[in-house]
Formats: C-alpha cells, structure tokens, sequence
C-alpha cells in the first residue's frame, strides 16, 4: 500500500483556477478516471480524474481555492504502487514521459499517442484548416470526462471570414482540453487529450498520414454556355444532400463574382456559395430547404466578365473511408474529400455570415430553429459577432415584452395593428418633442389598463346642493386654518366610506389569476394634472382621516406632485383613485382603471340644474360622477350598490357620521 499525493494535472496552461466542486470524501474508495475535483474558469469546467484507482486519504484542497499544474488535491492510498510505504507523486496525466511504470495505471500517453490495451490515450491536434494560421477559438465544445463520438464538435474555430467547428476524430473520453476560447491556433496545435474507446494510434497516425498525403485537387468547372453559363454547386467538402437555407438572389439580379448566390448549412457548417462569375441571374434553379451536393445546378448567370473558374475549386480524389475517421477535419470536409489546404480554403472561407450577419453556424442553427431573423441581433461577440447568448437574450425580451404588455406603448402591440407612421411634416409645420418620462409612464400605464382591463362605466348625477352649502359654511374657518377646502376631501371621504360599505371595490386580482387579494386598508390615489404630466399621488388611511386632514394632505401632495418631489413611495399601494377634472369644466368623462386597482371615480364640474322634486323643478348643485371598474373584479351588481352608496353619502354627507 502506497501514499500518493495527485496533483492538478496539465489543465491547458491555465494558472489559478477555482476549485468548485470536491468530489470525493476521505475514505471514499475512487476508481481510475473517478473525479476527484471540477475545476472552473470563467471559460469552461474541467473534471479532473483520479489517475488510478484506491482510497482517498486526506483532501488537500477545499472549494473556491486556486490552483494550477502541479498543485496537490488529494492523498491517495492505493494498492501494488509499490509496497515501501513511501509517498509518491502523480497527476491524473502526467505530461513528462520520466513517469515511474507503476503509476501508469491510467494511461498516459504524450503526442505521439502509443497504445495500450483496451484504449489508448491520444492527443489531438487541430488539423488542416486550409493554412490558416492563429484563428481563433470561440467555443469549447466539450470539457474533460465528457464521452464524444467521432464527428462530435470539439472546439469552433473563427477567422473573421469563417467559422468551423472541428470534429473529434474518433469516438472516445475526452481527458484534457489544452485550448481555453480566445486562443489563437494553427494546424498541428494540441486541442485536447482523449481516451480512445479501442483502436491503436498507430491506425490513428496511419489514417492521418493517409488523409495528408491526399492527391492534389482538380479543378472543379462551371458548364459555360456561350454568354448565359449553367453555376453548378462547388465542391463542398464532399457533402450530400447539404440544405439550402437562403437564396439569396433573384431572377433578373445583376451579380459580381463572388456574391454569394445561396447559402448551405448542415448541422456543423454554414457556407455561402459565390458566383463564379459577374452578370445577371437568368434563373435559379433552387429553392430554400433543396438539398444539393456537388454539381447540382444552382442556376443560370448571363455572364458579363469573370471566369467559371473562379468557382470554389478543388475535387477530392480521396477515398471516404480513410479519411472520415483519419483526421479531425472541418465537419464540412469529412466525409470525403482530404482536407487539404485548397480544400478546407473553398469550405471553410465561405462558413460565414449570410448577408450582413456575422454568426457561427451553431448559432445560425440556434436561429432558424427560434424563427430568429439574425440581421436584427444585435451581436455582442469580438468584431460584433452574434452569440448563441444574443440570440437567446433577443428572444427572451420579446417574450417578456409581449407578456408583460409593456412593450405595447402607444402605435405598438402584441397583436394589435401597429398604427402606420404618418408624415405629420406634410400638411403644415410640425415640431416633435420628446415626450417627458412621466408622459410616457402614463402611455405605457394606459395602454396596459386599457388592454388588459375589461372596463365598465356607469354615470351618475349627484345633488351636493346641502354638501356644497355645508363646505362654503366652512370657508372662512379653512382660511383661518390656512387651508382650502374644495369638494375633494368630501369625494375623498365619501370613497373611504363606499369602499368600507362595498370591500368588493377593494380589492385587486392576483397576478396568479386564481386569486382576489381583500384589501383591509383603504388609501385612495388622487389624479394631479402637472407640467411633466399625470401623477397619482396616494393619501393613505383615508377613512381614519377628518375632512381638515384630507384638505391638508391633499393640498401638500399636489403641490409636491406639480413641483416633481413626490418620491415613489408617495405613489404606490392605491386602493382606488379618483381623477377630478371639476375645476376645468365639462360634464363627464371615461375615467380608466389605474390597474391593479379595480375602480376610479371620475368627477366633472357641479353645476346649478332643475330638478324636479316631485312636485316642482328645483334649482339644485348637481356634481356629474362616473364610476369606471374591472369588470373581471367587480360585477355590475357591486358596482350599483357601491355607486348608489357613494351617491347617497355625497348627497347627504352627514351619512358619513354613521
Ligand atoms: N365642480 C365645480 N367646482 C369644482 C369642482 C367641481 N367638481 N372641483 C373643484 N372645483 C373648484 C374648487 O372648489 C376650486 O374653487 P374655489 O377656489 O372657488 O373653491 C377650483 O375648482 C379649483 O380647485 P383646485 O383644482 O384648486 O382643487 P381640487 O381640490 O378641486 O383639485 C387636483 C385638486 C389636484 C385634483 C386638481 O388640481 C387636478 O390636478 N386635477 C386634474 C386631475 C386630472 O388631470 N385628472 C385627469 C386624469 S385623466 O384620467
């Protein structure tokens, strides 16, 4: 029995990286490739495996620490690694080849990958990517312990005319990533570490050799036919049946060589097709969601210059069979053709963006599957690239906006028809001015009761004849004071009073929809007319409150309202408001809900009207009144009785004493 101490094996050249998970205890018997820890940049995550079997002694690390190469995460136990007793080093990959032969139980192989029974570990290098030189990688596909098939995508690669990803060359257990995204890499650059399911490297080598000794491609030619020349489908990679996803010419375009004419994309690669020569599109012979392969017509230019060989060139003569499994080539490239320099060049150029957008293929995918229009992300990748992230996130904000309506402002809408823009500028001088942000509070407020409130209105006319001789009696006694005594603070009272008398006018729906909430307070919200716009300020525990209370605090609130010091707080939790227009006149109004709440009285200017009293026309101080209410809260029948309530408390205030 031997004491091991396992070190952070080599995770990639990355220098303190967090420790997130612990995933072993002491006395926990670990397997080979058990983990031990996952590691954590802000990139990617790494498990990191035990390199052989055995029993943890001691943990040498705790969660959120920062390690690096060499650093020692646990002590390990284990049996036949040499019986002396002695502690002993190991990584769960050790890079140098000076490894003692007794802690190779997991394997360990180095760049040349040799093999050993039941698997082998072998690295894998970046492969021909048509002689670019230090493109960048913008995602890693896989982390260490993940399980790839052969095809799988390793890493995207990016220049900023393509985008690749590259395929895993085999099936196997992904040991190591050596790439963190942003890296620059070549041909021949070490992606990773895998354990292969089977198989010998020296096979692996064997096929790699094969694909890179491919023959030399021929030139691939579009039929020409005097002035109007037949465009074929180029090599791509040797690809069938690859979706057309975008056409992007029609009938009768004129077009110079090398705009693109349609777009293909399979699962791993998205490329443009250019035209081989300049001219005018004659006719197209494809449509979107065609599957082509190399040859299939494309359509017919009516050439004006160019040649057809300015076509993608290059026609592989390789066989399928070795090189499909022989080298981590570009999806595009795999199934066929060798993946030499001219090759990778006329594929992966074109893996690009498609119009205007600049997006890897994984997220072209990512769009089309979300119905996405990618021209209208915004991309916040290096060079304005769009991300998986931007796509999602874009969607994400027209979902809120549509759930939450608050994208519905005036001339938007779910699915209301969008007022047409008008140019008002035609019929006379126009100035546009911005629209304070109270104004367009109030729009969006507006719009949101307005559609979501199913909304009821009920007038009535109020004779306040005895209130109004009762608040004038109080005149002097409110300058005295230093008040003013309007009909508000009587409306105010008069609601407290109706909303304690008929609670079914307190409440709000609960935003589950399942349920009301019963409101037991009652603080009712005053409309106040300001320079910058409306303001509901909210006066609290109304019916606690004497008419020379309400007067105060109404007044002080409009003014702190018109002066724009009201704070937020002063504007919340309503119960019910009331929105007077009586000091400007007219004789009734549609009040709108001020939603949550489910109800808002309307007050129009008192006037002086006849009566008739039963006997004979009187002249009495009639106040227009209406009621707006959410019809999903309150029924017609509540509505009466709260109204009929408040008439009869306004029309004999001393009713407001019972
Ligand atoms: N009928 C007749 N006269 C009325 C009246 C009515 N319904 N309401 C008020 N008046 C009189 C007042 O008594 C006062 O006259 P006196 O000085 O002779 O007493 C005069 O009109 C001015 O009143 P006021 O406006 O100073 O005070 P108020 O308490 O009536 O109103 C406030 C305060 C803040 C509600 C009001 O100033 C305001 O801003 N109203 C606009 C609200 C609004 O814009 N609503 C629309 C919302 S859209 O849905």
């Amino acid at each position: 029995m031997a004491t091991e101490t396992i070190k952070v094996p080599d995770i990639g050249g990355s220098e303190d990286v967090e420790v997130i998970e612990i995933g072993v205890a002491v006395g926990d018997t670990v397997e080979a490739e058990g983990t031990l820890v996952t590691l954590e940049t802000d990139k990617a995550s790494m498990d990191i495996p035990c390199p052989k079997g055995g029993k943890i002694a001691k943990i040498l690390v705790k969660e959120g620490d920062k390690v690096s190469e060499g650093s020692p995460l646990v002590e390990l136990e284990s049996e036949g690694a040499g019986d002396d007793g002695d502690t002993q080093e190991s990584t769960s990959e050790p890079k140098s080849e000076e490894k003692s032969e007794s802690k190779e139980a997991a394997p360990k192989k180095e760049a040349s990958g040799k093999s050993s029974s039941g698997g082998s570990e072998v690295d894998i290098p970046v492969p021909d990517i048509g002689g670019s030189e230090g493109v960048e990688v913008i995602e890693i596909c896989v982390k260490a312990g993940d399980e790839v098939s052969e095809g799988d995508s390793l890493i995207v690669l990016e220049t900023d005319k393509a985008s690749m990803e590259i395929p895993s060359p085999q099936g196997g257990t992904i040991s190591s990533i050596a790439l963190k995204e942003g890296d620059k890499v070549s041909e021949g650059d070490l992606i990773g570490k895998m354990k292969t399911a089977g198989g010998s490297d020296e096979e692996a080598t064997e096929k790699e050799t094969s694909s890179s000794e491919a023959p030399a491609e021929k030139p691939a030619q579009a039929a020409q036919s005097g002035g109007a020349q037949d465009v074929p489908v180029p090599d791509i990679g040797g690809s069938e049946g690859v979706e057309v996803i975008e056409v992007c010419v029609k009938e009768g375009d004129e077009v110079s060589e090398g705009d693109s004419l349609i777009v293909l994309e399979t699962d791993k690669a998205s490329m443009e097709i250019p035209s081989p020569v300049s001219g005018k599109v004659k006719s197209i012979a494809l449509k979107e969601g065609d599957k082509v392969s190399q040859g299939d017509k494309i359509g017919v230019v009516e050439t004006t210059g160019g040649s057809a060989e300015a076509a993608p060139k290059a026609e592989a003569d390789t066989k399928p069979s070795e090189s499909a499994s022989s080298k981590a080539e570009p999806a595009e490239q795999k199934a066929e053709s060798s993946g030499s320099p001219a090759t990778a060049t006329a594929a992966s150029e074109q893996v690009i963006n498609s119009g205007d957008v600049y997006a890897g293929p994984a997220v072209r995918k990512l769009g089309r599957q979300l119905g996405v229009d990618l021209a209208k992300v915004k991309g916040s990748g290096p060079r304005g690239r769009v991300t998986k992230d931007d796509v999602r996130d874009y969607v994400k904000n027209i979902v809120t906006t549509s759930q939450s309506g608050g994208g519905a402002v005036a001339g938007a809408g779910g699915a209301i028809p969008r007022v047409p823009p008008v140019d008002f500028a035609k019929f006379g001088e126009i100035e546009t001015v911005k629209m304070s942000k109270i104004k367009k509070l109030t729009a969006d407020n507006m719009t949101r009761s307005w559609l979501n409130v199913p909304h009821v209105t009920q007038w009535d006319d109020v004779d306040i004849t005895e209130m109004e001789n009762f608040r004038q009696g109080l005149k002097a006694e409110a300058e005295k004071r230093g008040t003013k005594l309007t009909p508000l603070p009587f409306l105010l009272k008069a609601c407290a009073s109706a909303l304690a008398a008929e609670p079914s006018f307190n409440v709000s729906l609960h935003h589950d929809g399942e349920h009301m909430v019963q409101k037991k307070y009652i603080h009712i919200g005053m409309a106040v007319d300001t320079p910058n716009g409306l303001v509901v300020p909210v006066i609290r525990d109304v019916d606690k409150k004497g008419l020379w209370e309400l007067a105060e605090e109404a007044l002080t609130m409009a003014k702190k309202a018109r002066d724009g010091k009201l704070t937020a707080a002063e504007m919340q939790g309503g119960c019910f408001t009331i929105s007077s227009l009586g000091a400007m006149g007219g004789s009734g109004f549609t009040p709108i809900v001020n939603t949550p709440e489910v109800g808002i009285l309307g007050v129009s200017r008192a006037q002086m009207k006849p009566v008739w009293n039963g006997s004979e026309f009187v002249p009495r101080n009639m106040l227009p009144i209406s009621l707006s209410y959410d019809h999903r809260a309150v029924n017609g029948a509540d509505a009466g009785r709260f109204f009929t309530y408040l008439s009869g408390v306004l029309a004999d205030v001393r009713r407001l004493l019972l």
